[in-house]
Order: structure tokens, then C-alpha cells, then sequence
């Protein structure tokens, strides 16, 4: 089978398909024993820089669990070294960096580098990937409300009180980074689909933490800035990220044509704020993961009705995967997912054809 005919894409494109596609967002990580074992020689920045081990635990969550889809290991943090700014990734805590961006000077220092030659082990290991996967490969990068976060706070955060402090108190320093990370992700997402990603995953995980004010005015012509220039890759641009309900509508009218749902977001609901020309992908809160299994299979189902009311629908949770789940767990809910729904489509199709039977006799 073609990859272009996969479930995956066909549901990205709002096409019928003959059972739910699924993925899931940090399907690579800490849960699996065998990315442990790796991690005891590799640092995740050290994995990233060897291609052959990085393609091997991309392929791992498509082995193991049966997913319709592989997502690059990597980190949004990447390109920002890149950029100039060194990051370390500290143990249970996340990205760190140690000179954060404050000043127009700063920002001024970031440059803006060839994916080709700054991140070539990155753009390698795609091709291993799209030479031998046999689904669709998602590249991604973070979005820059997400990323500037990280680089003006240090570190992660709960308040995002000096990203919001640069926003209002130096609009024009908040211009200018936002400038150098849209064009940073223009051509850090082309390179990646040249290089044969199959579709592209913004991450703005934290823009929940705006007002849909403040994310239309200082984020809003950013994002659009992207999607218009990543529209003629043609390739799915999903856009995702936390709590971020009241943003849903903006996030469509941006541009993006897949958007990621967090779970405190009916489907339904979001399908009234998005409109039915966009693809969705979601929505499991990752702690049902650990409920008992007649709990989630329930939330499941409640999910998926809901997601194939209409086409274009992937299943995906609602923020990644924890590092305390059941690889079995991961794998049953797959298996589940793609049975409930081939079950749902093979019987709406005798319907459909049992009724135009019924018009003819
Ligand atoms: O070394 C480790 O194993 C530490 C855990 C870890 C992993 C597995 C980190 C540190 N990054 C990653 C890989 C990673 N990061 C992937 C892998 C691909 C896959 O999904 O399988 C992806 C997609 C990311 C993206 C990422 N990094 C996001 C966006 C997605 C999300 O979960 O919201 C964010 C916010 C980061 C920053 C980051 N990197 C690592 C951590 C622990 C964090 C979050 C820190 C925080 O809470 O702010």
C-alpha cells in the first residue's frame, strides 16, 4: 500500500477510511523498557545525533503497539540549540537553559540556520525512515508561543509570568522573536517534508495559557505567517496543544488543517468551533491509561462515536503518553480502536447498501 492511502493521511484529508487511525503523542519514550536501555548509553540529545538509533526508536511504537503512524524522535528543543541557544535536558524536569532570552540583544543573537547544515543528522534520519517505514512519518516542531516560553523562562513553567511580561511590557522584542521563530519553523517543516516527512505537527503546548485575546493579537498573525507558508508543502499541518478550548476556533481560521483536541474538549464541541472543512485528532486524557480496562474501553467508545461522525478523524490522546503506562495497555487500546471502528464502518456499509437495495426492489 501506497503511504499516500494509508488511514492515516486519507483521515487527515477528510476521506472516508475503513477503520480510525491511531497514534500517540509521545508514543516514543520512557514506557518502553527498550528506550530505557538506550538511554542508558545515549543522552536524548546524543540519540537525535545518530540517525540509525534515532530511526530505530521512532520504529519502535510502530512495532510494538500497531500505530497507524510514526512521529520523529526528537525534541521541540532541537532547532533552538541551533539557533545559538544552548539547552540541556535535565532528568524529570524537562528543557533548561541556562542564558535565557530577555533582552532585544538576545534576541538579536539567534540565527536563523539551514536546516541542512545545522541539523543534518535530523533531515538523515528522516530518509532512513521514509525509506523503510511502512507508515506515514509526522515530523514536527514546536510552535513559538511554546518555544519562546522556554527560552525566556529557562525552564519549564506554571505561569508563563516573564514570556506574558515580554509580550505586553516590549511588544517589539516579542515581535522580533516571534518573527525569527516563525521563519526558523517555515524552513525547519520544509526541510523535514523534503527530506519525506509525510505530515507536520506544530506542539504549542502551552498557548492554553492565553486569554483567546491575548493569543489573537500576539500569536495569531504568527501562526497564520506559518500555515500560509507551509500550504504548499501539501502536506497535513496539525496543530495542537493544552487546554486549549476557547483557542479552537483561531486555530482553525490560522490555518491549520488537523487540529489536536485535549480531552477537556468534547469532540462534538469542538467540531461546532472548528466546522467540518478540518480534520481532529484526539482525545484521551493519558490518565485513563491507568484506569481499569472497562473504564477506558467505555471513554473509548464514548470517543470514537463521537470522532466518526464525520470524516477526518485520527484517535490520539489528549496529551502524550506518561512514563508510567503499560506498553500492553498502549497496544490494547490500538487493537481496540481499529476493531470498534472497522466494526462501525462494515455495518454503516450493509446499511447503505441494504437501503439503496431497498429503493431498487
Ligand atoms: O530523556 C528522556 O527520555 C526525557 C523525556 C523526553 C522525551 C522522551 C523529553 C524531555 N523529550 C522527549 C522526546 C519528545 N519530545 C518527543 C518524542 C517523539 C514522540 O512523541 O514519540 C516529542 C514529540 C517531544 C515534544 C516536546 N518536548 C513537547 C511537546 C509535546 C508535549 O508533550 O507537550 C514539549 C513541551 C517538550 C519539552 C520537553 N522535553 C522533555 C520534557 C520532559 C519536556 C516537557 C517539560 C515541561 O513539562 O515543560
Amino acid at each position: 500500500m501506497q503511504k499516500e492511502d494509508s488511514n492515516f493521511l486519507k483521515a487527515c484529508r477528510l476521506e472516508s477510511v475503513n477503520q480510525i487511525p491511531v497514534w500517540f503523542m509521545r508514543q516514543a519514550g520512557r514506557y518502553d523498557a527498550d528506550y530505557r536501555a538506550i538511554r542508558q548509553k545515549y543522552t536524548l540529545v546524543e540519540i537525535c545525533e545518530h540517525p540509525e538509533v534515532c530511526a530505530d526508536v521512532t520504529r519502535m511504537p510502530v512495532q510494538k503497539l500497531g500505530v497507524d503512524a510514526a512521529i520523529l524522535f526528537s525534541d521541540i528543543m532541537i532547532p533552538i540549540g541551533a539557533m545559538g541557544l544552548p539547552f540541556e535536558i535535565r532528568e524529570n524536569v524537562g528543557p533548561i537553559i541556562a542564558s535565557p532570552v530577555r533582552t532585544r540583544e538576545d534576541v538579536d543573537r539567534l540565527t536563523v540556520f539551514h536546516p541542512r547544515t545545522s541539523l543534518p543528522h535530523v533531515l538523515e534520519t528522516i530518509e532512513l525512515l521514509t525509506s523503510d517505514l511502512r507508515v506515514p512519518l509526522i515530523g514536527f516542531t514546536g510552535a513559538p508561543f511554546t518555544l519562546a516560553s522556554y527560552m525566556i523562562e529557562g525552564g519549564p513553567s506554571r505561569e508563563y509570568a516573564r514570556t506574558k511580561q515580554m509580550m505586553y511590557e516590549s511588544p517589539a522584542v516579542w515581535g522580533a522573536l516571534m518573527d525569527k521563530l516563525a521563519k526558523m519553523i517555515v524552513s525547519y517543516g520544509q526541510a523535514q517534508v523534503q527530506s519525506g516527512a509525510s505530515a507536520l505537527q506544530l506542539f504549542d503546548s502551552w498557548v492554553g495559557s492565553l486569554s483567546p485575546e491575548d493569543y489573537a493579537t500576539y500569536v495569531f498573525p504568527t501562526m497564520s505567517y506559518i500555515f500560509e507558508n507551509l500550504r504548499s508543502l501539501k502536506v497535513p499541518l496539525i496543530y495542537f496543544g493544552v487546554t486549549t478550548g476557547e483557542l479552537l476556533s483561531q486555530f482553525r481560521s490560522a490555518g491549520a488543517t488537523v487540529i489536536g483536541v485535549d480531552w477537556r474538549v468534547p469532540l462534538p464541541t469542538a467540531r461546532l468551533r472548528v466546522g467540518h472543512d478540518v480534520a481532529l485528532q484526539g482525545n484521551l486524557d493519558p490518565a485513563l491509561l491507568h484506569a481499569p480496562w472497562p473504564v477506558l474501553e467505555n471513554q473509548i467508545r464514548r470517543i470514537l462515536d463521537a470522532g466518526m461522525e464525520y470524516p477526518g478523524y485520527t484517535f490520539n490522546l489528549g496529551h502524550g503518553v506518561r512514563p508510567s503506562v503499560d506498553v500492553n495497555v498502549l497496544r490494547r487500546v490500538t487493537e481496540f480502536v481499529h476493531e470498534y471502528s472497522a466494526r462501525h464502518f462494515q455495518s454503516s456499509q450493509v446499511m447503505s447498501s441494504s437501503a439503496k437495495d431497498g429503493v431498487i426492489s
